[in-house]
């Protein structure tokens, strides 16, 4: 463990659009952060495990069906009920490697049309990543990736507008990488900029909160 016990984890998000490669460069990160005696855990939004995460998962199957307010709110609270464990974990030293959070939550309801700063709304007061890096790619090109699952969502027409909702969100402190380069080259670029952030979380950067 490289970390001393006064010095605090980073909370490292990932976004970007369904077929991105999120998912994979999040589990490549989390090994190599480990590998190299980081104290880190991958985590992920929707945390299915939960009570209300397992509503979230039934609705994504199209089990349940419910309005999108509502299930706007279930996003929101999956990541509250999660909130102290987070802050316990970034304070005692863990990095935190996060498939999905707030952003996802805000584009994709409202790409369904909802109000932008109502979806922001539920958000407020839970953790601000360190680091968000968006992993950049166009509608087109992730359909293209060997099609989608089944899940709600996981469609071209609907995936253009939540890029768009993407857009509205960014602002200059994300980090984008082109999610069409070569798996090792986004792997090693990911890994510079996460290393920057855990380095000024560790030399004493205050947490905040959502919205900045
Ligand atoms: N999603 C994810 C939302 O609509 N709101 C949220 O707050 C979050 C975290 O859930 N299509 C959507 C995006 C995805 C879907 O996520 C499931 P994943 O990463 O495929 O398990």
């Amino acid at each position: 463990n490289k970390e001393n016990s006064s010095s605090r984890g980073a909370l490292i998000v990932l976004e970007g659009l369904d077929r991105c490669g999120k998912t994979s460069q999040s589990s490549r990160l989390y090994k190599y952060l480990d590998e190299q005696g980081y104290s880190v855990e991958s985590w992920r939004f929707p945390d299915r495990n939960t009570g209300v995460g397992q509503m979230i998962s039934s609705y994504l199957a199209n089990q349940a069906h419910l309005d999108d307010h509502a299930i706007h709110l279930l996003f929101s609270a999956n990541r509250w009920e999660k909130r102290m464990l987070m802050e316990e974990k970034l304070r005692s030293g863990t990095t935190l490697v996060v498939d999905r959070y707030s952003y996802s939550g805000v584009a994709f309801s409202s790409a369904k049309g909802l109000d932008t700063e109502w979806c922001k709304a539920p958000e407020i007061g839970l953790l601000a990543p360190d680091l968000v890096v968006y992993l950049d790619i166009s509608p087109e090109k992730a359909a293209e990736r060997g099609g989608y699952g089944g899940e709600r969502y996981e469609q071209l027409e609907f995936q253009k507008k939540v890029a768009n909702s993407y857009l509205t969100l960014h602002d200059s402190s994300w980090k984008v990488i082109d999610a069409t380069l070569p798996v090792e080259d986004i792997e090693e670029k990911l890994r510079e900029i996460v290393l920057d952030s855990m380095t000024i979380c560790q030399k004493g950067k205050p947490l905040s909160q959502l919205w900045p």
